[in-house]
């Protein structure tokens, strides 16, 4: 690989321990030798903090997943610029193997044997064998191989061009915590306000950066402050009032320092969208004023004389001045213009505090790390009055899932709690549910029987995600028409920046779901925001319900319940087209309705 000669980033060095992950998997090492690169790997991908810091402070192994070991080699790597353990890795395996194992359907033994046994070393070599139908000589390999793994290099080409935005789950709460960190590096009042503005503010699913803005009487000193935070790499702009910053996992950071008067203006300007903005300097312009990130100035073609200033504190104001109604952040994309020209009516948008519980979530049952009391508690704090444990049905793999007999067992459990609530008088239930595989051919994990006699029934895919479309999307159909079937769960199974959507038709899907009376999912969870704010609209349009769940895994798990309502809102709904808005009796009346149709 290729390393500068000075300071390796947080990403080169994150790139380089995957490097050594990969290796190990061709040389067929210890697994948990390769697992423990690839969550060393994974952790410094995302640190904020500056390595070169952490080391000089002997800190590196507070970073997670990186013990003494891993923690050492890095030590040589930062101080001399190269380890001798991971060069000889990197000398005995080319890294044109370790590309051909990126190619979906490879993976390392495969890898591994075509470079052994016919000399095959870079994607290209391999590309030009399969063109010539060379691999079919191994054992294992034939015609439909070869046609397999040029797709999957055409696949993997597009996947490498696309440009790197970060997941919002992972932009966000760095954000907060650079501006937690600059506030309390400041004298108290020395910020007036503070404000995320951006994509981060549009609940954006992904972000190319971090547009900050404050009021601050002292300008230069907050500034400094911003520039020299812990997290900060390297600094691109210092200016007066406007600073740029990248930070250990290259992120980068605006910060803008704006008067009081202009506050209004600039929050709207630096929140977006580009297009938004077009069209709100456009009806602007109708009306005589130009508007820009200070405020508004006549042209002289309205009322107002050419050179009028109207500056405006707050945002809510300079909407109002133009004559239209506060649009929320998270409406202000192309479907904005529509709300600009008072073609639609803006929508009360459901809010983080109008859930009333959630449809899914796990627990030490299957493959979640909280008890079923843990978790129930945990639900109780966030004021929750329902919580419905949907634990992995059996057959998926490595992960330990309910059947029958212990949903029964589990049963005991959940009606315990509940006996406890009703005594203590808390207004709190659980409810029992499981989240059921929908199997290769559309038949569900547990029999019908088993399901019925749950509350609540989460279906999803987590196996066979790689099917065509027609087969996928009549699988999922055939689930959706299971009358036992209440709620889709995370319908196209992508995961951010790592897998794609899968083939399946949403249209049909959502169709069906409205049809039946089955709820689609928004699953909270930032990796997955399935099914995303597209469509999330699309659904209602089509008069499907939604459910915001966070199919939490451990106690901590809910707090991710704003990413989806961050989709939600994008999509324009309100607490009347979420589910679990409703209270108990309300929402399972509206499940049950559901099953009456499909039956
Ligand atoms: P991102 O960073 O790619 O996730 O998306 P944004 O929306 O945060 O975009 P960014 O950081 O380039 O700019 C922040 C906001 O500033 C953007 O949403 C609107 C405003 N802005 C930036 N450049 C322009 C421009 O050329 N024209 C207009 N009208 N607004 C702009
Ligand atoms: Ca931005
Ligand atoms: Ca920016
Ligand atoms: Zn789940």
């Amino acid at each position: 690989m290729n390393r500068p000669t000075n300071r390796f980033s947080n990403r080169e060095v994150a790139a380089l321990l995957a490097g050594v992950a990969a290796r190990l998997q061709i040389l067929e090492a210890n697994r948990f030798r390769v697992i423990a690169f690839q969550n060393a790997a994974e952790s410094i991908r995302n640190l904020a903090q500056d390595l070169y810091a952490l080391d000089a402070a002997g800190e590196l192994t507070s970073i997670q997943g990186i013990g003494k070991g891993i923690g050492d080699a890095l030590h040589r790597l930062l101080v001399e610029g190269s380890a001798p353990e991971f060069e000889s890795l990197f000398a005995q395996v080319p890294e044109g193997v370790v590309d051909m194992m990126q190619v979906p359907d490879m993976g390392p033994k495969k890898a591994r044997r075509l470079w052994e046994e016919l000399g095959i070393d870079s994607l290209e070599a391999l590309r030009a064998a399969a063109g010539a139908g060379q691999l079919r000589v191994l054992k294992g390999f034939g015609a439909k191989s070869e046609e397999k793994i040029l797709g999957g290099i055409e696949l993997l080409a597009k996947r490498v061009g696309s440009a790197e935005r970060l997941a919002s789950g992972v932009v966000r709460p760095l954000a907060m915590q650079l501006v937690a960190e600059l506030l309390g590096r400041l004298p108290e009042g020395a910020v007036e306000r503070i404000e995320v503005a951006g994509s981060l503010r549009r609940w954006k699913e992904t972000v190319g950066d971090v547009d900050i803005l404050c009021v601050s009487t002292q300008p230069q000193r907050v500034m400094e402050t911003f520039q020299t935070l812990r997290e900060v790499a390297s600094v691109v702009r210092a200016g007066e009032t406007r600073s740029s910053v990248v930070l250990g996992n290259g992120l980068q950071v605006d910060l803008r320092v704006v008067e009081r008067q202009h506050w209004g203006a600039a929050l709207q300007y630096f929140t977006g969208s580009k297009e938004h903005n077009v069209a709100l300097r456009e009806l602007a312009l109708k009306q005589g004023w130009s508007l820009n990130e200070y405020g508004l100035t006549g042209v002289g073609t309205g009322d107002a004389p050419a050179g009028t200033q109207r500056f405006f504190e707050e945002e809510q104001a300079l909407y109002a001045f133009l004559g239209v109604e506060w649009i929320p952040p998270e409406l202000r994309e192309q479907q904005g213009e529509g709300l600009l020209a008072g073609q639609q009516r803006l929508p009360a948008l459901v809010t983080l505090a109008d859930l009333k519980g959630e449809l899914h979530g796990h627990t030490t049952w299957s493959d979640g790390t909280g008890s079923v009391a843990a978790m129930a508690d945990a639900a109780r704090a966030l004021g929750y009055s329902y919580w419905n444990v949907s634990d992995h049905s059996v057959g998926l793999g490595i992960v330990q899932g309910v059947d029958g007999e212990r949903l029964r067992r589990q049963r005991l459990e959940i009606d315990a709690y509940n006996r406890r609530c009703v005594q203590e008088g808390i207004d709190f239930r659980l409810l029992q549910g499981c989240e059921v595989e929908i199997l290769a051919d559309g038949a569900l994990g547990l029999a019908n029987e088993v399901l019925a006699a749950l509350d609540v029934v989460v279906a999803s895919i987590h196996s066979a995600q790689r099917q065509d479309r027609a087969t996928i999307t009549e699988r999922c159909l055939r689930a959706i028409r299971n009358p036992q079937v209440d709620i889709l769960g995370h319908p196209t199974g992508r995961l951010l920046g790592e897998r794609p959507e899968t083939a399946i038709d949403m249209e049909q899907v959502l169709q069906a779901c409205q049809e039946t009376g089955t709820v689609v999912e928004i699953n909270a969870h930032p990796s997955r925001l399935d099914v995303n704010d597209v469509y999330a609209r699309r659904a209602v349009e089509l008069g499907c319900r939604l459910a915001v769940n966070c199919d939490a895994h451990a106690v901590d798990g809910m707090r991710v319940a704003e990413y989806g309502i961050g989709v939600a809102r994008r999509a324009g709904l309100t607490a009347a087209d979420v589910v679990n808005t409703r209270p108990l009796s309300g929402m399972l009346a509206l499940l049950k309705d559901g099953q009456l149709q499909k039956g």
